[in-house]
């Protein structure tokens, strides 16, 4: 036996070296991803968190309309005590600052095993959010994610007082600089669940109800409470029975945070028992 597979023949030396070959390619590709920026680890300038974010010391945003970066640095944003106030360790491996890894780093010691980015940005949702918004490229290596938790859950670095002042994930304050709203302008934190809905306007955290249907001649008003940057319509049907039907059109809520809407259902008050509800619309 020994002596079979000291003398292989040349054929098997080939096969055994392209194997090696495809392996190197298969590495160096999904070396592409796993930290922020691959320039110093491949020569690949493209398909990496970087190529679309850009420089984390500078202010560029994939946010439309952009959000504002304080100081105009991503980088300053996280770390820096007057916002953020995130350790180094949190995302950063102790023995030196660069690559920047995005699921490993040393973490707090003592409470956390160090999960760099994931520690706030949850894998899961973080990708969903990206297919949400059109970049699906994230499914090619990631096509089996599990559910991610919902927007109510904190991520695990989310309350590490001395490490970082990210808090909240529902960020249910309109203000700068708390929970986890740290970019200036928008009063938005984070998409924690990825299903599009930011904060108050995802189902998990703001509230959602009908308030009043009043009349107006031979109109009803319904009024709702709802949150800005959700779609919703109102629903009308004759009785419990019978199948609601759209009565308005996709109402887009503008602004951010509670919002109370009205509709004038015209012609409402004409039928003699009108039964309304809300529908929520999750891109
Ligand atoms: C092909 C371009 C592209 C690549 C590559 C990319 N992103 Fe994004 N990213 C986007 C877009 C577009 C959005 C959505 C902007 C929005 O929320 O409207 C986004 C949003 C985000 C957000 C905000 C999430 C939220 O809840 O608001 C974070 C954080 C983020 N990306 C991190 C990353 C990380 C980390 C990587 C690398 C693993 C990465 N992105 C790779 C384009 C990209
Ligand atoms: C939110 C995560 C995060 C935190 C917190 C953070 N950094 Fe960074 N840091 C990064 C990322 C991402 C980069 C860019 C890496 C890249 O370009 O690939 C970076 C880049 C750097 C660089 C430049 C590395 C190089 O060789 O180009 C230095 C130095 C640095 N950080 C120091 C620090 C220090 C010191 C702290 C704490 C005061 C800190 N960082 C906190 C994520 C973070
Ligand atoms: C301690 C929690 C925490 C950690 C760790 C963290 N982030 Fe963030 N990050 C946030 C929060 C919260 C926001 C949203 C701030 C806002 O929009 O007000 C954010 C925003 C961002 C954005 C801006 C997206 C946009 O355009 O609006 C990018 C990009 C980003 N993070 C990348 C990273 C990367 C890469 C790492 C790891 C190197 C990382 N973050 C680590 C909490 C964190
Ligand atoms: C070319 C393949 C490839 C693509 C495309 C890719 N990734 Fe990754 N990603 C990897 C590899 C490899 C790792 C490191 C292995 C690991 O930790 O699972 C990784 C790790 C991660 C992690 C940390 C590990 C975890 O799951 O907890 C996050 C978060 C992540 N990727 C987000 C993204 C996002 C967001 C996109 C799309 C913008 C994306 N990736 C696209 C290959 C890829
Ligand atoms: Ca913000
Ligand atoms: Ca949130
Ligand atoms: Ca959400």
């Amino acid at each position: 036996m020994k002596e079979t597979k000291k003398y292989r023949s040349i054929r098997d030396c080939v096969v055994l070296a392209v194997g090696f070959i495809a392996f190197m390619a298969m590495r160096s590709d999904s070396l592409a991803y796993d930290t922020y920026s691959t320039n110093k680890l491949s020569n690949s300038s493209t398909n990496h968190c970087r190529a679309c974010h850009g420089d984390f010391r500078a202010a560029i945003s994939t946010k439309v309309p952009p959000t504002v970066f304080p100081g105009g640095n991503i980088h300053e944003m996280h770390r820096n005590s007057a916002y953020m106030g995130t350790d180094c360790d949190l995302c950063h491996q102790d023995s030196g600052r660069y690559p920047v890894i995005i699921g490993l780093s040393t973490g707090p010691a003592g409470n956390n095993s160090g999960i760099g980015c994931t520690g706030c940005h949850v894998a899961e949702g973080l990708r969903k959010h990206h297919v949400v918004r059109g970049v699906t490229v994230c499914l090619d290596c990631h096509p089996n994610d599990s559910a991610p938790p919902p927007e109510t859950t904190k991520p695990p670095y989310y309350g590490l007082t001395g490490f970082t002042k990210a808090n909240n994930p529902g960020n249910t304050v309109l203000a700068t600089n708390v929970n986890e709203n740290w970019s200036a302008g928008d009063f938005l934190g984070l998409d924690n669940d990825g299903n599009g809905l930011y904060d108050l306007a995802d189902y998990a955290v703001g509230p959602f109800r009908l308030l009043s249907a009043t009349l107006e001649g031979n109109n009803v008003r319904v009024t709702f409470l709802t949150a800005g940057g959700r779609t919703n319509r109102v629903q009308a049907a004759a009785s419990l029975t019978t199948a609601f039907t759209n009565v308005s059109a996709a109402l887009e809520i503008p602004g951010v945070g509670l919002v109370t809407n009205s509709y004038l259902d015209v012609g409402g008050a004409t039928s003699p028992l009108r039964f309304y509800r809300l529908s929520a619309q999750v891109p």
